[in-house]
């Protein structure tokens, strides 16, 4: 048996908050406190803290279900993945390699998203894969790219943002969707900086706030360039910053000074002494940053949304210097590793990209495989379930929900009904496992060891505190006993720290360079920030010594320290400036009319996580928030007559939802809210509006055209 203290950390979000596990005198593990764990210094939010009750849940999968006369029937592992790997080949060989398609999540390991990537690219050779992280915070990653050339979550750690002069928490309800890192937020306060908050609702962050923007949804593009406007107008630009650490200045000032302060208000909602109020907040303290999360990526321009954020960092020289920068608050708990080693439909490992040929013949090489026959880009995650039981024809799904997440989910639902065959892994019978052939129950994080990367860019170790129950397997397993059953005999080892060994070599001299971290190092040092080179002289593991091995970072002063600060000296474009973005105000995909005359935004409640899959399986979370409901503002709630907790119906051109009404001021009178957690009538996802950003494919989540009705009787 494993000693009893593991430390490790939560299954859940992007903050990846340090615990340490003990037995639990009832079988199980106990969550307790892990101080060391600077991050969260042993806080943690309630679903981090009851998460072993998905561990030992009654509803957990032991065995695998594979459907025979229409049911799913419990079968052994053997006939699963018999069953899997026939699926696959069946429609490769009837169909092409291209209609057998992945679709992974921001919440696997970096090893099994590597793994994932690899056996989409090597066994089944298609293009298409991607993953659920598409529709979290792709648009901040394209637009961090585009600007300085490399996407890390956040560019300086979190322990940065108390000595800051003013943050800006764009779309970002931090207190319900990471609380821990809240207490950074209050520092930042206590310190005597500025916090400014930009959400349509007055939510629990929202009332931290020293200033309060609440936009109309939508429209934080337009927001920002008045900003923008506001700071040229008022001779705030840093001109010596501009010249020398940056391109494409003159068309990103062009394009503010047209969006005018009176006409930005008319667009967002916000008035011209508010946004004059934001821009003095910024920019009289010596630093600032500005912080994104779901609510300005959400959009149909999102990409361009976060740009223009960017630009307002850049005009001001708040971006690559000591304590200040643009960061997104990344989401799952591997959102950040989980979109570097090639689960994403453009992706190879180390953040290469699939069209760069010099990427290709790198990562070919370490997979022992021709460069050659490397497929292209595939579709990205909205357009791949679209395609599902048209060109699509057999999907192997592994972390993520999509018949509750996805957009228009309603359509997605009857997209995956329609395929040949369908494959999922997962801990319970998500309502997208209900719909599968073969269901392949897995192991869960304290089960299992791995890596993830937080949201700082931290690469950190979950280590293995329990066995898990007789019936259950890893992914990584899965994966192994589908390739040797497809022909790949050798490639996909089950055991994590062989495939992180891979990894490291794979991602050597790319944009997310793991080759300097170990699992050794990983367990000594409280994680190491990318990129980490491996010592010269050495490709990461190929003739380092090898694993748990390597002699300790002292005896060894080549060893890289990890990059915990990114863009100090340089941007990570070719001539080494950040570029602005020339972005202009564009409408919503589907602005509201006389028949859909109000706007849905959709987010997040503290207790629950995501698709609701796991934690709407514990007791405590549930009794917390039970389930859907549409937040109005009691102006609106009147029009309709419609009273607190009575069921109103919210119909969009996809389709209709029902919850209770939740009538409160804190919202916008124009907007209703519905968190997303639930499947059934309450689902949200059944009205939002599949948009897509044309740049980072992120479907627009975040404001949509709806009816709302009174439910009688
Ligand atoms: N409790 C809980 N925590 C979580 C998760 C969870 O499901 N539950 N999921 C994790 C994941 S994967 C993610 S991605 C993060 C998400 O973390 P957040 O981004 O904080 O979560 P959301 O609730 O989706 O959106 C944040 C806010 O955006 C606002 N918003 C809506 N429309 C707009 C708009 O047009 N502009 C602006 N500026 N704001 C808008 C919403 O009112 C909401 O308060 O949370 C992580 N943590
Ligand atoms: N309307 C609306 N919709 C949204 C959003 C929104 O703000 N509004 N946010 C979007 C965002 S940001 C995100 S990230 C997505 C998330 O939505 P989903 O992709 O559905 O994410 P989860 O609910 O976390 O789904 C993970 C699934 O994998 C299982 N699982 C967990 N760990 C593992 C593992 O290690 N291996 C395997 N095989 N399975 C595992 C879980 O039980 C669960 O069934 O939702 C998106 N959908
Ligand atoms: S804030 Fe995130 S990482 Fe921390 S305990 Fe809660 S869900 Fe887990
Ligand atoms: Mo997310």
């Amino acid at each position: 048996m494993q000693t009893s203290v593991t430390p490790t950390h939560c299954p859940y979000c992007a903050l990846q908050c340090g615990m340490n596990l003990t037995p639990a005198q009832e079988g199980g593990v106990t969550v307790v406190e892990r101080p060391d764990f600077p991050v969260n210094r042993g806080a943690l939010c309630g679903k981090g803290r009851t998460a072993p009750a998905v561990l030992s849940s009654r509803v957990r999968l032991t065995s695998p279900l594979v459907r025979k006369d229409g049911v799913l029937r419990p079968a052994s592992w053997e006939e699963a993945l018999d069953r899997t790997a026939e699926g696959l080949a069946r429609t490769r060989a009837k169909h092409g390699p291209d209609a057998c398609g992945i679709f992974g999540g921001g919440g696997l390991t970096n090893e099994k998203a590597y793994a994932l990537g690899k056996f989409a690219r090597v066994v089944l050779g298609t293009s298409q894969i991607d993953y659920n992280g598409r529709f979290c915070m792709s648009s901040a990653a394209a637009a961090g790219n585009r600007a300085f050339g490399l996407d890390r979550g956040l560019p300086f750690p979190l322990e940065d943002i108390p000595r800051t002069g003013c943050v800006v928490l764009v779309g970002s309800n931090l207190a319900e969707t990471m609380p821990p890192a809240l207490r950074y937020l209050t520092e930042l306060k206590e310190n005597g900086g500025r916090l400014i908050v930009v959400d349509p609702r007055r939510t629990r962050t929202a009332e931290q706030a020293d200033l309060h923007l609440a936009p109309r949804p939508g429209t934080d593009l337009a927001l920002a360039l008045g900003l923008l406007h506001l700071v040229v107008a008022e001779g705030r630009t840093d001109e010596e910053y501009i010249r020398e650490r940056t391109t494409g200045w003159e068309e990103a000032r062009a394009a503010a000074m047209a969006h005018w302060p009176e006409h930005v208000e008319r667009i967002t909602g916000v008035s011209v002494p508010e946004l004059r109020e934001a821009v003095r907040l910024f920019c009289e303290p010596e630093h600032a940053m500005v912080l994104t999360a779901r609510g300005p990526e959400q959009q149909a321009k999102g990409t361009d949304t976060v740009g223009a954020w960017i630009n307002l960092c850049l005009a001001t020289g708040r971006a690559g210097r000591p304590l200040s920068g643009y960061g997104c608050l990344t989401g799952q708990g591997n959102g950040q590793g989980g979109r570097e080693h090639g689960q994403k439909a453009d992706q190879l490992p180390g953040y290469r990209s699939l069209t760069d040929p010099e990427a290709r013949r790198h990562v070919a090489e370490v997979w022992g495989v021709d460069p050659d026959a490397l497929p292209g880009p595939g579709r990205s995650a909205y357009e791949l379930l679209d395609a599902l039981g048209g060109d699509v024809r057999t999907l192997l799904l592994m972390g993520s929900n999509p018949v509750v997440s996805a957009p228009r989910a309603a359509h997605v639902e009857e997209r995956i009904r329609a395929l040949d065959f369908l494959a999922v892994c997962d801990v319970v019978l998500s309502e997208t496992a209900e719909l599968a052939d073969v269901v392949l129950p897995v192991t869960q994080w304290a089960e299992e060891t791995g890596t993830t990367t937080s949201l700082e860019g931290r690469v950190l170790l979950r280590r293995r505190a329990i066995t898990p129950p007789d019936g259950v397997r890893t992914d990584l397993h899965v994966l192994h006993g589908l390739a040797s059953r497809l022909g790949a005999e050798k490639g996909f080892p089950a055991d994590p720290e062989e495939v992180f060994e891979e990894l490291r070599r794979a991602s050597a001299g790319g944009i997310a360079d793991y080759s300097g971290i170990t699992y050794r190092r990983l367990a000594e040092e409280n994680g190491v920030f990318w990129p980490c080179p491996a010592p010269r002289g050495t490709t990461g593991g190929e003739e380092a010594p090898p694993a748990g091995t390597l002699d300790a970072p002292a005896a060894s002063p080549a060893v890289h320290p990890g990059t915990p600060r990114l863009f100090l000296d340089r941007f990570a474009t070719e001539d080494g400036r950040a570029r602005f973005a020339p972005v202009s105000h564009r409408p919503i995909a589907e602005e509201p009319d006389a028949e859909y005359p109000v706007l849905l935004t959709t987010g997040r409640v503290v207790a629950q996580y995501q698709s609701g899959a796991q934690t709407r399986r514990v007791d405590e979370l549930n009794a917390a928030a039970p389930g859907p409901f549409v937040e109005l503002h009691p102006r609106l709630a009147e029009r309709l007559g419609a009273a607190e907790g009575d069921p109103v119906a919210v119909v969009s051109r996809r389709g209709r939802a029902v919850a209770p009404a939740r009538i409160t001021t804190t919202i916008r009178p124009d907007t209703v809210f519905m968190p997303f957690h639930w499947p059934g009538e309450g689902r949200a996802n059944t009205l939002t509006n599949p948009a897509l950003d044309p740049t980072s494919r992120m479907p627009e989540f975040k404001a949509c055209a709806v009816r709302v009705e009174a439910v009688r009787g």
